[in-house]
């Protein structure tokens, strides 16, 4: 046996947790850990089981609140009771939480008030509580982020000899994050006092541990240099008692550790998620035997409680809380278009206040709310005209492999995968472990290889983990190789907003990508250029970035999946006219073509561009329409600063100044973050704001009409 064999075997033995409540409701000896909760008597027991019940109804009363319309989405969680109580109800007043987004049970155990914690999924802000007044960060969406938060805060906290201590909580799939790791290095070097708390719950959406870690996760924390428990997750006692020796740890100066809590998720992982496509029931039953709740009731009976009188009581609190919920939603306002634009910065800024007040005027001239254009009908979504080219490219190249978090049996969080990995397999439709920097950066180690990776970034706002993969090695390395290594790497990203998602869903990212030399990047606007671009996109030898219009995912054109295409890298008119030219990318270009039919009952012929490749842009076809109308009109969700309207109208000014009538005008997003859902139609340029830039252009009574700013 090689020494590596001997010390896997050591190591990888039956996975370990301690227990105090077993399923059965026996409570049994935990030597390490019992001396920590050796003043929960039967009472404080039942309050425990109360407080296991209400969260319970909490999460249930979430989940109704989402299928009746009132939440855009809610992230259940149905089974982790025990590892949210034990660990929330160990903290002091002033400790301090850094969750993800799954902790409903935390900020019911920190006071957090129900709207407060509904807020964020209603799409009316972008967060939900004061984070200062409970000591405690708003969710966090981006996958591990919080954990570097947490670490900063415990380092500060451990500066300043104060007597508290931090704890983070997240998922198996974070753990494969760098920001994880980064964060226990220096939780570690700095001895911060922070608790990192995994809840393994089994799952990251379709993704199994077993992707993450071929051992448990909480053996970690050793290559850390750093203390680890792991615990039976659905034992509320177990955790109370693993959370309040590792806070103590913490207190007395001894650094971070960690725990594992061995739960599992028995509800989907959002209210978007179908979970019987990746998992069987048998494996939820095995888990329901282990509830987190009925063990309690079990051992409280045992114990002479009356189990009657603590149900009771636990009903009525849970009945409240339900309540509760309920109201602060109906109670809830939409927010108004102002708050759009508050709080971008903490001091004034000049520019967004001119956006503010001149959106304000554009907001005057309407008494009544425009109708959007309607739908045309034809033969394939989007959606399945790009699981169409994908398919063609994995039968036509064995070289071509598809890497990404959830494409394999899910299909992709937007399905674009659909049936790939049970028609082509799992070695050529890799789900990977939940690392964005992993998956490109191993990409462009397999394109060394010969392999023609084709990565999904689950959505817009998560490519950032990859960015430096992307900009500092992605796109150099032809360059930095002089051309000995190519890099025919496409990195698909859904991008853009209008579908009502929480923070990090609706990003506009082109501009970075554009900025960067290396990187060609694309974005279709219809089903036929989505299968086409995709197609020449993996067949070129340069990296792409594949930006996928999400909100057009499921309108429907005609396709022809062998369609030879343009040249690479061209524009296409795609509705000619001779007053304004008018040029949009992506999500926008059916919106431009809405506002070009509007515009022709005016009498205006508006040309619209749809610009398929923003990087290189095609020029030549851009200018040729500018030298016609003499007017120009950009189009993007993305905000104006540093936007690649700005690029175009310089480019286009350099290249046809004396044919322009009129200074380019752009309509865009304002410079904000993308907003809550319940703003973003206010933010994103639709019909009547594209009308508006075309009357700038015109000459015609607009908006800013008498505006001298
Ligand atoms: C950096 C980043 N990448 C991808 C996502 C999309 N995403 C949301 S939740 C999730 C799975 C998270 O799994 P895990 O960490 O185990 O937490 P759980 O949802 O099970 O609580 C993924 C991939 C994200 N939010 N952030």
């Amino acid at each position: 046996m090689s020494p590596f064999e001997a010390q896997h075997q050591a190591h990888s033995g039956a996975a370990e947790y301690l227990q105090m409540i077993t399923p059965e409701g026996e409570r049994i000896l935990c030597p390490e850990l019992d001396g920590h909760v050796a003043d929960i008597d039967t009472e404080a027991l039942a309050e425990l089981y109360v407080d296991m019940v209400a969260i319970r109804r909490l999460d249930a009363e979430g989940t109704a609140l989402q299928r009746q319309g009132e939440l855009g989405l809610w992230a259940p969680l149905l089974g982790q009771e025990a590892a949210q109580i034990g660990a929330g109800r160990a903290l002091a007043t002033g400790d301090y939480v850094f969750p993800s987004y799954r902790e409903h049970g935390i900020g019911y155990c920190r006071g957090v008030e129900p709207g407060d914690m509904l807020r964020m999924w209603r799409g009316a802000a972008p967060s939900g509580w004061d984070p200062n007044e409970f000591n405690m960060a708003d969710q966090q969406i981006v996958i591990g982020a919080q954990t570097l938060h947490a670490a900063g805060y415990a380092m500060g906290l451990r500066l300043d000899g104060a007597p508290d201590a931090a704890i983070t909580f997240f998922g198996d799939g974070a753990t494969s994050q760098g920001d994880v790791n980064e964060a226990m290095v220096f939780a570690t070097s700095f001895a911060a006092p922070l608790v990192f708390f995994c809840q393994n719950n089994q799952w990251a959406i379709s993704v199994p541990v077993g992707v993450q870690a071929h051992a448990p996760l909480a053996r970690r924390a050793a290559g850390f240099g750093m203390p680890a428990l792991r615990v039976d997750g659905n034992d509320v006692l177990v955790v109370l008692a693993a959370t309040r020796a590792a806070l103590e740890h913490a207190r007395n100066g001894q650094g971070p550790s960690f725990i594992e809590a061995v739960t599992y998720r028995m509800g989907a992982h959002t209210t978007a998620d179908d979970p019987s496509r990746y998992r069987d029931e048998l494996e939820l039953e095995t888990w329901r035997a282990r509830d987190p709740i009925d063990r309690v009731a079990t051992l409280l009976r045992s114990l002479g409680a009356d189990l009657d009188s603590v149900t009771a009581r636990a009903a009525a609190v849970a009945d409240g809380l339900a309540a509760g919920m309920r109201a602060a939603i109906e109670r809830m306002p939409d927010p108004g278009p102002d708050e759009l634009f508050a709080h971008v910065y903490a001091e004034p800024h000049p520019l967004l206040e001119l956006q503010q007040r001149r959106y304000g005027r554009y907001l005057d001239q309407f008494a009544a709310a425009h109708e959007r254009g309607g739908r045309g009908m034809s033969t394939m979504t989007m959606a399945r005209a790009l699981n169409t080219g994908l398919r063609a490219a994995l039968d036509h190249d064995p070289k071509v492999v598809l890497m990404g978090e959830d494409i394999g049996v899910l299909g992709g969080v937007f399905r674009i995968t659909d049936g790939l990995q049970k028609d082509f397999g799992a070695h050529r439709v890799i789900d990977t472990p939940l690392a964005e920097a992993g998956i490109v950066g191993t990409a462009i180690g397999l394109a060394f290889r010969g392999y023609r990776p084709v990565v999904e970034i689950q959505f817009d706002g998560f490519v950032y983990p990859a960015f430096d993969q992307i900009v500092s090695q992605l796109a150099k390395m032809h360059n930095r190789t002089r051309g000995r290594v190519r890099m025919p790497v496409t990195i698909r990203i859904p991008f853009g907003g209008g579908i009502g998602s929480p923070e990090h869903h609706s990003e506009s990212p082109e501009a970075y990508f554009a900025h960067t030399a290396g990187l060609r990047v694309v974005a279709p606007s219809n089903p036929q250029d989505a299968c086409t671009l995709l197609r020449q996109a993996i067949a070129s030898d340069d990296p792409v970035i594949f930006l996928e219009p999400k909100r057009r995912y499921h309108e429907k054109g005609e396709v022809d999946p062998e369609a030879p295409g343009d040249p690479w890298g061209s524009a296409a008119v795609a509705r000619p006219g001779t007053d304004v030219t008018l040029v949009a990318y992506g999500p926008l270009v059916k919106t431009a073509l809405d506002a070009a039919t509007a515009a022709a009952g005016e009498g205006i012929s508006v040309e619209v561009i749809d610009l398929r490749s923003l990087s290189p842009v095609d020029y030549p076809l851009l200018a040729a329409s500018v030298r016609k109308t003499g007017k120009l009109v950009i189009t993007h969700e993305a905000g104006a600063s540093g936007g690649l309207g700005a690029d175009i109208a310089a480019s286009l000014t350099e290249r046809c100044f004396n044919y322009l009538e009129h200074a380019p005008v752009r309509v865009t997003g304002f410079d904000v973050p993308y907003p809550p859902s319940k703003l973003e139609s206010h933010h994103l340029p639709d019909l009547d704001r594209i009308l508006d830039g075309v009357d700038r252009v015109m000459g015609r009574d607009n908006s800013l009409s008498g505006e001298q700013e």
